[in-house]
């Protein structure tokens, strides 16, 4: 039974009206917020049509990125670690999360260094290692720090490199399913997915390597058809769902939910 990309559980969070104050690179215009909604229960529905158990939580004002969940925590088996996300703006998140995931877990772990930074965006988990890339939000000590934790539980874990001027390493790439990843061309140069099988991105088509493989669906944005058409080809089960508004925000399919199967 994969523990990558089976999965009983998700937790999402509803987007909040201060949406529009949410963190990016580049303004390229401010998001909707029905469009976003709009896009959001399409992406929760798709997540429910596998059978799974979805969480969703109330809006959180306080927090214009909250509907990202994915960097408030890392989710295995085992336990949940709770991240210390390295926007300060989003500090707070992580502790919002924590009750939640308390709640389904018997043990949740807390990364808590005053220099230690991680974000879940930077974690990509595979069937046989959890790939953390540093960027501008992780840093060694926060990847330090979660090697010791995971270790516990006899997870390997390898350092990696986020692109510079891209937010999150999974902002490039995904897993597919036990062997096989998603990745821009750009990050699959560096080496990091020797060993894996690799679809790569379409050229110009870099913006849907964050996508998921939830249960038997691989959800990616719409818009994508050069990627989506290798991934139906290579015999993958596909979902688009808008992500125009949260793109806006540097966000996409992963960002939106913590995903997992808390062993009992
Ligand atoms: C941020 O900059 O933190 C948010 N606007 C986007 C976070 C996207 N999260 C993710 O890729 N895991």
């Amino acid at each position: 039974m994969s523990v990558s990309y089976r999965f009983t559980h998700a937790i999402t969070r509803k987007p909040s009206t201060s949406i529009t104050a949410g963190l990016r690179a580049m303004d390229i215009g401010t998001p909707d917020l029905a469009v976003m909604q709009a896009h959001h229960a399409a992406y929760i529905a798709a997540l429910r049509s596998t059978g799974a158990q979805v969480v969703e939580l109330d809006a959180l004002e306080a927090f214009p990125d909250s509907v990202f969940v994915e960097d408030t925590a890392l989710c295995l088996p085992e336990a949940a670690i709770i991240m210390r996300p390295g926007a300060p703006s989003r500090l707070g998140e992580a502790a919002a999360m924590a009750p939640h995931l308390a709640a389904l877990y018997a043990d949740t772990r807390q990364i808590s260094g005053a220099d230690s930074f991680i974000e879940g965006g930077d974690i990509l988990t595979t069937e046989t290692e959890i790939l953390v890339g540093r960027s501008a939000r992780t840093n060694a000590a926060g990847i330090k720090e979660l090697a010791a934790v995971v270790s516990d539980w006899g997870h390997k874990l390898r350092e990696v490199f986020t692109p510079p001027g891209v937010l999150h390493f999974k902002t490039d790439c995904s897993l597919l399913d036990g062997e096989t990843v998603l990745s821009t061309k750009r990050l699959a140069a560096s080496g990091c997915f020797d060993g894996y099988k690799i679809i790569h991105t379409a050229e110009g088509e870099e913006a849907c390597a964050n996508t998921i493989r939830f249960n038997d669906l691989v959800i990616m944005p719409a818009g994508f058809p050069k990627t989506r058409d290798a991934l139906v080809k290579a015999g993958y089960e596909l979902r688009e769902i808008g992500n125009s508004e949260c793109a806006k925000l540097d966000g996409g399919m992963s960002c939106l939910s913590l995903r997992f199967t808390p062993r009992a």
